[in-house]
């Protein structure tokens, strides 16, 4: 009882098990508390709608909890310090400060100091409910940084219009490439029963500005447009609107065949529209904020409209027709390579698509992958952006870490979707990065949008791990403003999530920003790829060729033989590199120009092949996975020297999971370097350790209980 009471009052000791996520609101050291009391005490905000209900809940719960006491409900502004919360057109006072909205369109927010009947006060304004509860949030999120109380002069507007998470859920709960329990989504007892935590999973999502949800995997099950179904999506729906977090859903090329029971699913037959038309006007009918359709067709066993002899944009536009009065959109993904086999598979989308560029309706997004193969470690980015000038594209980034060693390995993303955004397809000149692409602006498009594929799932801290939780807040906060640093995110994430310490936050922030760079180091250094075990894309396995598909298999992207490493995409090879714009091309294809992480993506070349650095490729590869080993060795060090900076339950549970990384990085290591020294005989550089185990040893694990397979 003594050990547990010392324990109790060791100033961190409280536990925590990841629940409230970024959205702790623990109470803030006594002075901070008080300088803001002074600018809490009083609380103007309406709750006419759901949404202002819920801007007003979260206030009171986050300011109670920040400063001990939640300020009390005014209608008026009658002392100094009052928060000023609502619309022009929600709040007569409000209005009455004639406020310039007019820059902030239908999401923004502006938090500004100004005297409100002559009292000192901070008003969080926006066009719109949802504008304001954004605000709220932001207003906030300063309090749980730590930034000093004082005046407020902030603006803010979203880049893109539809900020959304993938959920590869499956109806059964099973998550497809979910590395954190069941899904969230209880199809069983809805919709009867409706979890609170679906409440705290849209609060989660508006503190971040993501404003939709795709309740289920691209691999649809029909099922889930029966209209039994269909009352379940409604109750989520209901739970989500006053968040500002519309509903979609995944559906199947072919469910008019496989649930309607007609003959065929051909775009262009005017049953099969008819079905579609009833089917959309059925699902407004319940939910008449539904978001639309997101369509994996002609990929990885699933129909499209190719099996009718018709093009991707036919079924597109079918789709889109029946949604167009609704208001609904279609998000028709580019993830297609089932057509041409032989055929790079990197190639095979733009070869796919480009050609439709123009011939969508105009409520089609197409949903690109960040890169032109899978999720990967490092890839360049996919060269669809920046090709399709007269289409709405969508970035699709992948915040479950399907290739980046599942929940246990701490991997902060943020540099990985920066890295994607920033890009610079130089499709237009110089400075036509992806992120000004795929918002829109350059070819002025409307709609725009990015998708993340979810890291959620049942377990208690959502992501499978605390770290985890980073990754769904970096894509929030990037997919709001693509312009954002990795690392001003990872800092405000690190801050609201454990402690505004000084002595703690810059350690783990630097821990995180090294942190994807060791990974691409220890498991796909100089632009290797798709070196996973085949299938369950768990560990190493540059050695794989099971699989019936070559494309499936780590064989075929590395490539390696006796003599060299590394995919020919050249025009001596693929001529994967045409894909890009002619200057980017040029370089690309060049062995003077590629840069070294992209350089066996684009190049394949002998292991004694002379890198800038003057060593050889082989001595630069082994160098990249001692570093990546290295790098996670420092990370787990340096978060053994911040114990007692954070409670107990969440410091051991990192710390067990970097222990696990560790051993991974050194599995990745050993098991690549084994592999590769067995076709290239080569002697390790010196000063080097030789893998701790024979290449068999590597060979014969197996793990069919790997979690998250695809089914
Ligand atoms: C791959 C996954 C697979 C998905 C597919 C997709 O391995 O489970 O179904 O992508 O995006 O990354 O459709």
């Amino acid at each position: 009882m003594l050990a547990l009471a010392a324990c109790l009052c060791a100033g961190h000791a409280r536990a925590e098990d990841g629940y409230e996520l970024w959205l702790r609101y623990h109470p803030l050291p006594a002075a901070a508390a008080a300088a803001y009391r002074n600018q809490a005490g009083q609380l103007i905000v309406g709750k006419a709608t759901s949404t202002q209900a819920a801007t007003r809940s979260e206030l009171l719960r986050g300011l109670g909890g920040l400063l001990g006491t939640p300020p009390p409900l005014s209608a008026e502004v009658t002392r100094d310090g009052a928060i000023v919360a609502g619309t022009p057109s929600s709040s007569a006072l409000i209005a009455s400060l004639h406020l310039d909205t007019r820059d902030l369109g239908s999401e923004g927010y502006l938090v500004r100091s100004m005297r409100v009947n002559g009292h000192a006060a901070t008003v969080i304004a926006g066009n719109t409910d949802i504008g304001v509860l954004y605000g709220a949030f932001r207003f906030l999120r300063l309090l749980q940084i730590g930034r000093p109380a004082g005046t407020l002069d902030l603006r803010d507007t979203p880049r893109m219009q539809l900020r959304v998470l993938d959920h590869w859920d499956d109806l059964d709960r099973h998550v497809e490439r979910g590395y954190a329990g069941q899904s969230l989504w209880n199809w069983w007892t809805l919709p009867d029963d409706l979890d609170p935590r679906y409440t705290d999973y849209a609060r989660a999502n508006a503190s971040i500005g993501i404003n939709g949800s795709v309740l289920n995997n691209v691999n649809a099950d029909p099922l889930i447009l029966t209209h039994r179904y269909l009352l379940k999506v409604a109750a989520l729906a209901g739970v989500f609107r006053a968040w500002g977090i519309r509903a979609y859903l995944s559906v199947p090329f072919d469910a008019p065949v496989r649930l309607g029971g007609l003959k065929t699913a051909d775009p262009l037959d005017p049953a099969v529209r008819g079905w579609w038309r009833d089917k959309a006007d059925e699902i407004y009918r319940l939910i008449p904020d539904f978001g639309g359709f997101l369509v994996k067709a002609h990929s990885e066993g699933q129909s499209g409209p190719q099996d009718y002899g018709r093009t991707h944009a036919d079924g597109a536009n079918m789709l889109a027709a029946a949604l167009a009065p609704h208001g609904g959109v279609v998000m028709w993904r580019a993830f297609v390579y089932a057509n041409r086999p032989g055929e790079d598979r990197v190639k095979q989308a733009w070869d796919e698509f480009k050609p439709l560029d123009g011939k969508f309706a105009a409520n089609v997004l197409l949903q690109v992958k960040n890169g032109p193969l899978d999720f990967q470690p490092r890839e360049p980015f996919n060269p669809l952006f920046g090709a399709m000038p007269k289409t709405p594209l969508m970035m699709e980034l992948q915040i479950t870490k399907e290739y980046l060693g599942f929940a246990t390995n701490l991997v902060y993303l943020g540099p990985l979707f920066k890295e994607a955004l920033a890009a610079d397809t130089m499709a237009h000149g110089k400075g036509s990065t992806v992120a000004r692409v795929i918002e829109g602006r350059r070819d002025g498009h409307a709609p725009s949008g990015i998708a993340g594929v979810a890291n959620t799932g049942s377990e208690r801290d959502w992501c499978g791990s605390d770290f985890n939780q980073a990754n769904w807040y970096a894509f929030g906060r990037l997919a709001w403003d693509p312009q954002q640093s990795a690392r001003a995110i990872a800092d405000d994430w690190v801050r609201m999530t454990f402690s505004n310490d000084p002595g703690f936050v810059g350690p783990v922030v630097d821990m995180m920003m090294a942190s994807r760079e060791a990974a691409v180091d220890y498991m796909t250094p100089l632009g290797l790829a798709h070196q996973m075990g085949a299938g369950s894309h768990y560990g190493p396995a540059p050695w794989d060729h099971s699989l019936p598909r070559a494309d499936w298999n780590p064989t075929y992207y590395n490539r390696a033989d006796a003599r060299g490493i590394g995919f020919d995409r050249t025009a001596t090879g693929s001529d994967a590199v045409a894909q890009y714009a002619p200057p980017l091309a040029r370089c690309l294809a060049d062995l003077a120009c590629v840069p070294d992480a992209y350089l066996l993506w684009f190049h394949h070349v002998p292991w004694t092949y002379r890198m800038r650095s003057g060593a050889t490729l082989w001595q630069a590869l082994v160098e990249h996975y001692t570093r990546g080993l290295d790098a996670v060795q420092t990370m787990r060090a340096s978060w053994r020297g911040l114990q007692g900076h954070v409670d107990a339950e969440r410091q051991l549970k990192a710390a067990a999971f970097l222990a696990i990384q560790q051993r991974e990085a050194q599995w990745w290591r050993d098991a690549s370097i084994a592999y590769w020294q067995s076709l290239n005989s080569l002697p390790l550089p010196p000063g080097y350790a030789p893998p701790a185990h024979p290449l068999r040893y590597y060979e014969s694990l197996t793990f069919p209980d790997a979690p998250g397979q695809s089914r």
